[in-house]
């Protein structure tokens, strides 16, 4: 599998219960290496942007109340097949249905407040990247 890049946010629910180096240390354990990082509030504008093709959902204007509620920690992850592992170290969207010892079994509260997101895709990986990302905040390891 080739080595990719993914965008990871630690939610506000999870920096407000410390839990960020244990989120940290589960991505560097899977051999996934943090290439970017950077913590921020974000505002209405960044926040609806970023989640914009969810825009007709219901579910949206929660999704976006709750992701400018406090600050978050965005980066981007590199390793081989980033995408895949970095979704299954998450767990399913509503921590009720995530595998035992996932990040979302362990540390989320609700399918709101479900303590991190991940790119869905590589696509998607590479506009959520640049989203929050220059090219010049990204160092990859040779
Ligand atoms: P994320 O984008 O945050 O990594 O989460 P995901 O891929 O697992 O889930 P997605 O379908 O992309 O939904 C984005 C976020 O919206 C909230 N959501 N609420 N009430 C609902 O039915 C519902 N469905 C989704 C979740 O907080 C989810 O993380
Ligand atoms: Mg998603």
């Amino acid at each position: 599998m080739a080595t990719e890049r993914t965008l990871s946010i630690i939610k506000p629910d999870a920096v407000a219960k410390n839990v960020i180096g244990e989120i940290y240390s589960r991505f560097e354990k899977a051999g996934l290496s943090i290439v970017a990082a950077k913590m921020m509030h974000l505002t209405q504008e960044q926040a609806e942007g970023f989640y914009a093709e969810h825009k007709e959902r219901p579910f949206f204007n929660d999704l976006v109340a709750f992701m400018t509620s406090g600050p978050v920690v965005v980066q981007a992850l590199e390793g081989e097949g980033a995408v895949l592992k970095n979704r299954d170290l998450m767990g399913a969207t509503n921590p009720k249905e995530a595998e035992a010892g996932t990040i979302r079994a362990d540390f989320a509260s609700s399918i709101d407040a479900n303590a991190v997101h991940g790119s869905d895709s590589a696509a998607s990986a590479e506009r959520e990247i640049a989203y929050f990302f220059n090219d010049n905040e990204i160092c990859p390891r040779g």
